[in-house]
């Protein structure tokens, strides 16, 4: 096809989607999907999807008591009262936005900033405290939540979030499957690979990019030359999609049609949410190494959370008793979780080598020896 003429068909093809409300799906990216405007005015009035007051009240109610589980969490591992943790706030629309979209028979696959996400599909708070505490129980999915467990290696989710969704296909089972990964994920092998084999097959698939900058301190121009992340699903054969990862409201509503459109036979799609982590990597990071303080600050004044409740104000369904009264809520809701977790049993040492294989193999019994000795040796000294 002459280039004129490709350009034409697809400046076409553009105009009908655009006439359709299916918001830019080429290459071309226009401005990301946005239903909110940062003040809480609504912008797109046909954008805005069918949620109930009680709906957009109780996504509001996850996200703070996202904030407050964040901050609380940090505190304990500052005051050695849990290993390690990896902070989320600044990205509890893009996580509260898409998890809401899910249906209980989906699947999930979480990397390992995910807690808002696993905590609306129905892993108590205490669990998240216990996994980030070293305590495996922590990982125990309850029955009946399709959630698979964190996932520290980068990007290999991806690939198990496409395998479930190819299964879930053959079987003629109405579900898909979402993978929550960073920018820096999208360098990996595996995400390219778990994309390749997502277009072919046409797996039920929701690849979904929070690109929140940066990549431990690798700022996303340093990961990738694309224009957008999302363009990486043109490669593949399929739509992506660019939002405003700090609108609830527009990652709701994208979400909602890729896993429509995956249920209904329709394939991949790609999600790229921008959106900013306000803290550090994980509590073995140092953002101030790497970002200026004035950046973080205006990234800060686009918090998802102050979004929300300008626009439930604006609504008439919030007011400023409801706020304090949220707040004082997910305090306690967490103070709560917090307790439970401390007052877990504490675990054998030894269990860490216990539980991948049905025997063990002589290496971990070699490994367990050694740290028996060594436990040994502390206390005779
Ligand atoms: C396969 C692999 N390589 C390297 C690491 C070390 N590592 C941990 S987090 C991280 C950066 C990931 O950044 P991104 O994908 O953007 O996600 P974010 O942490 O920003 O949510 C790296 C390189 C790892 N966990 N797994």
């Amino acid at each position: 096809m002459a280039r004129s003429t490709k350009a034409k068909a697809q400046a076409k093809r553009r105009a009908i989607a655009q006439e359709k409300g299916e918001g830019i799906r080429t290459w071309t990216l226009g401005p990301p999907v946005r239903v909110l405007a940062e003040d809480g005015t609504l912008v797109d009035e046909k954008g805005m999807p069918d949620l109930s007051d009680d709906e957009l009240v109780e996504i509001y109610r996850w996200m703070v008591t996202a904030r407050v589980f964040d901050e609380r969490a940090l505190a304990l591992q500052r005051q050695g009262r849990m290993g390690t943790y990896a902070p989320l706030s600044g990205q509890e629309a893009a996580q509260a936005g898409s998890a809401w979209a899910l249906r209980p028979e989906d699947w999930m696959f979480p990397s390992y900033r995910e807690h808002l996400v696993q905590a609306i599909r129905g892993q108590p708070w205490v669990d998240i405290l216990a996994y980030w505490g070293g305590n495996e129980e922590g990982n125990r999915i309850p029955e009946g939540v399709n959630n698979f467990t964190v996932s520290i290696p980068i990007a290999t989710q991806t690939l198990h979030a496409v395998g479930v969704a190819w299964a879930a296909k053959i079987r003629g089972e109405k579900l898909a499957s979402i993978v929550y990964f960073g920018d820096g994920g999208t360098s990996e092998g595996d995400f390219h690979e778990a994309m390749n084999f997502a277009g072919v097959f046409q797996t039920p698939t929701v690849f979904f990019c929070q690109n929140n900058q940066y990549a431990i301190s690798v700022p996303r121009e340093r990961q990738t030359r694309s224009e957008t992340i999302a363009q990486k699903a043109i490669a593949y054969g399929f739509e992506g999609v660019q939002v405003d990862g700090n609108d609830v409201l527009a990652v709701y509503r994208v979400t909602q049609e890729a896993l429509e459109k995956a249920r209904d036979g329709g394939g991949p799609t790609f999600i790229e949410a921008i959106t900013y982590r306000f803290g550090h990597h994980t509590t073995a990071d140092d953002w101030t190494r790497y970002r200026s303080p004035e950046e973080v600050e205006a990234w800060k004044r686009r918090d998802p959370l102050v979004r929300m409740r300008k626009f439930l104000e604006s609504k008439g369904i919030w007011s400023e008793a409801d706020e304090e009264g949220l707040w004082e809520e997910a305090k306690a809701e967490i103070a709560k979780a917090v307790e439970q977790y401390e007052n877990l049993p504490e675990r054998d040492v030894e269990e860490i080598f216990k539980y991948t294989f049905a025997e063990m193999p002589w290496h971990l019994r070699e490994q367990l020896q050694e740290l028996r000795e060594y436990l040994q040796e502390r206390e005779r000294e």
